[in-house]
């Protein structure tokens, strides 16, 4: 039988991830963090993320079985691996250029599952990526493949941070094997928590979701507070800042020798040629004036569509007030009547003004 080790890494090469590794399942070490984090509040209207404690600290309960390790991978997400079929002209997150994670990456774990229920048929194998009761950092953590930078995100030293994390909990036997954690590397550095345009990272390793333009854009259901939208910038969905001026990204654009582009762009608002404002102008004309049903099916397969057809709406309007787009101005104003809206658009129309 081949060992476990050689198999995992075959099918690392295999699915194009680029690191994998297999560990014991117990309490995460951070869970105190965690649990902390919640009792500040900081996880915003993210009501989901508390009904997942107990899930997250006992991992066992998630199957009858006795779940004994958990395989995490990564997967890079730029350079662009998988592209949406219909490039949006707006600025979005580099993870949301990408199509739906949730679906393809979730494939890569029904292969390995496959894979190594041909050795092992009588074990057990549950995937997750993203949205399950997991930890997923701390799993990543406690397996070796990067540390918890200041921004929170995981960072490699060799792969930087821009990557997905997914994992399968198994009935296995983790080898027997002591796993390298990755020291912490960012030492006096704080260019993270200086660029973050809303001062999200309150501090070192901590994020408070209400203020964080990737939860203003993707998560909330709600308007963003006033004295945020204009800090917001030019963000349609999501948000890269704290990423991308991480030196430990900067090395791996560097190390790919790619040329600028938006995706390691560090200014709050990226400049545009006058073709590319206008094709913005009609992307955010077609969305002010489409229904939610049709914007659904335009985004069907983006990861935009968890934002729905009125957080676009939303995002939209605080982008065209902080670009100045006048020509958007009638658009805007059919949204006075909107009660969800009204707020919005007059604050919009004060900025166009
Ligand atoms: C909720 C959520 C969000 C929220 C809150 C983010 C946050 N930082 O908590 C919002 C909507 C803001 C968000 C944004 C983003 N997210 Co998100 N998100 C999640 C989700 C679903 C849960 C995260 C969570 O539990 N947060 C709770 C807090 C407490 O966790 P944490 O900040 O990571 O804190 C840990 C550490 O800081 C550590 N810790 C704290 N202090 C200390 C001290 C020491 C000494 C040590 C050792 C550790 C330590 O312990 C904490 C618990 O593990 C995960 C998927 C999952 N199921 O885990 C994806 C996930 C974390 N997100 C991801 C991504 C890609 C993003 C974005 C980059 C998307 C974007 N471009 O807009 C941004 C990044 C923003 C940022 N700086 O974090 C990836 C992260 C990949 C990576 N390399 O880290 C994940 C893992 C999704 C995935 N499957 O790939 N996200
Ligand atoms: S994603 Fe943007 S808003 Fe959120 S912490 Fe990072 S820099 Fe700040
Ligand atoms: S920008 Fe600096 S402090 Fe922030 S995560 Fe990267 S290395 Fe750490």
């Amino acid at each position: 039988m081949k060992d476990l080790n050689s198999i995992l890494n075959q099918l690392k090469d295999q699915l194009g991830l680029n690191q994998i590794q297999i560990g014991p399942l117990a309490t995460p070490l951070t869970i105190e963090f965690y649990e902390k984090w919640l009792t500040q509040d900081f996880h915003a209207d993210m009501a989901y993320l508390k009904e997942h404690l107990s899930l997250k600290k006992s991992p066992q309960l998630l199957h009858p079985k006795d779940l004994k390790s958990v395989i995490t991978i990564t997967q890079p997400y730029f350079p662009i691996v998988n592209a949406t079929t219909n490039p949006i002209p707006a600025r979005a997150a580099t993870y949301a250029q990408n199509q739906d994670y949730h679906f393809w990456l979730k494939e890569k774990l029904t292969h390995i599952i496959e894979a190594l229920k041909q050795q092992h048929p009588e074990h057990e194998f549950l995937p997750f990526v993203d949205s399950g009761p997991v930890l997923e950092r701390n799993w990543a953590f406690e397996n070796g493949l990067g540390w918890f930078g200041k921004n929170t995100c995981l960072i490699h030293p060799q792969f930087g941070s821009l990557f997905f994390i997914a994992e399968i909990l198994t009935t296995l036997e983790p080898p027997p094997q002591k796993i390298e954690k990755v020291p912490d590397f960012c030492g006096t550095c704080q260019k993270c928590i200086t660029i973050c345009p809303t001062g999200a990272l309150i501090a070192p390793k901590t994020l408070k979701a209400e203020l964080c333009i990737s939860y203003l854009t993707i998560e909330s259901k709600s308007i963003p507070a006033i004295e945020l939208r204009e800090k917001m910038g030019d963000w349609f969905f999501g948000c890269d800042l704290c990423q991308t001026t991480c030196p430990w990204n900067e090395k791996v654009f560097r190390t790919l020798k790619l040329a600028p582009s938006s995706e390691s762009d560090t200014r709050l608002q990226l400049e545009l040629s006058p073709e590319k404002t206008q094709e913005l102008i009609l992307f955010f004309r077609n969305l002010l004036t489409s229904s939610n049903k049709k914007i659904a099916k335009e985004f069907q397969g983006s990861p935009l569509s968890r934002a729905g057809g009125n957080g676009l709406k939303r995002n939209a309007l605080i982008v065209i007030a902080n670009r100045k787009l006048r020509e958007l101005r009638p658009e805007v104003e059919l949204h006075l009547e909107n009660p969800r809206f009204s707020e919005l658009a007059s604050w919009c129309l004060q900025a166009l003004n």
